[in-house]
This record gives structure tokens, C-alpha cells and sequence, in this order.
């Protein structure tokens, strides 16, 4: 079943010079592909809509603040069950809690700054693939 994933390699990945780590374990996985993708530093407005269920949660001022502290790159990734797969190559959310071998595992030490998003269910992707490649809509 192919499926779209929006990914984000957020600010602590680009200024830790992961990128290429990070974009080249997605394309390792057999079949996958990045089918589009976008350096940007993400402004309040954005990050409102596409954390829209965080807001107001007492972490959410921080992530913003993080996720606007410099550029992120945006991707969609394509390929076999894609947004199951990104959340396990991600890890989960607590990078201490994360095996070794995911990338928050690898290269995570604290919750806000856990190197990467991946959209979570079919629903998710959809929406927030709008928000960052609304020509892709
Ligand atoms: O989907 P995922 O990124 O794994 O976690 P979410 O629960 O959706 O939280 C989004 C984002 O918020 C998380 O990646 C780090 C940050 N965060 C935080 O700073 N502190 C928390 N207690 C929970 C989440
Ligand atoms: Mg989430």
C-alpha cells in the first residue's frame, strides 16, 4: 500500500549538520522515495496549524519557539506503508526512550528537541502535506 508522509527535519537536525544522515536512512529503505522537499525557517502561523492539537498544552510555547529557531527541512516521502514506517524509523517521542538504531535514538537526548516529525496516520499526513506543499494538496 504506497503511501505520502510529511516529514520535518526540525532546526536541531540542521544546525547538527544531519541532514544527510537523516535523508539518507529514508532513502535506504527499500522503495521509498522523497518526492518533494523544501529548506525554510517555519513562521508562528504555520506551526499553529500544523501543531493545532498541542496548542495550549504547557509545551507548546517552547516547541514553538524551538521549531521557529532556525530552518527546517520539510519533505513528503512516498513508498510501501511509508507513515508507519517513519514513525519507526523516528523513534518515539522521548529520544531516551527511543531504541538505538531509530533516529531519535541515535542522535536524541531531550523530548522538545528530538530531530524529526512524521506524520502519524493517513488523516494526519493529508492534512499537514496541505499545509506545508499545498500544491500537492
Ligand atoms: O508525534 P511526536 O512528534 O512523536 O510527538 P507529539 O506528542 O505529537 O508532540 C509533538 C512534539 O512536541 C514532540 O515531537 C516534541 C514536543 N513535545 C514536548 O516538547 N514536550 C512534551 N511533553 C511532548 C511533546
Ligand atoms: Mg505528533
Amino acid at each position: 500500500m504506497s503511501q505520502r508522509t510529511l516529514v520535518l527535519l526540525k532546526p536541531d537536525a540542521v544546525r547538527r549538520g544531519l541532514i544527510g544522515e537523516i535523508i539518507g536512512r529514508v532513502e535506504r529503505k527499500a522503495g521509498w522515495t522523497v518526492s518533494a522537499m523544501e529548506l525554510r525557517t517555519l513562521d508562528r502561523e504555520t506551526l499553529e496549524r500544523h501543531y493545532a492539537e498541542h496548542v495550549g498544552r504547557p509545551f507548546y510555547e517552547p516547541l514553538v519557539e524551538f521549531m521557529s529557531s532556525g530552518p527546517s527541512v520539510a519533505l513528503v516521502v512516498e513508498g510501501e506503508r511509508v507513515i508507519e514506517g517513519l514513525r519507526a524509523l523516528a523513534g518515539p517521542t522521548d529520544p531516551i526512550a527511543a531504541a538505538p538504531g531509530s533516529i531519535r535514538g541515535d542522535f536524541g537526548t531531550i523530548v522538545r528537541e528530538n530531530l524529526v516529525h512524521a506524520s502519524d496516520s493517513p488523516e494526519s499526513a493529508d492534512r499537514e502535506i496541505k499545509i506545508f506543499f499545498p500544491e500537492l494538496g
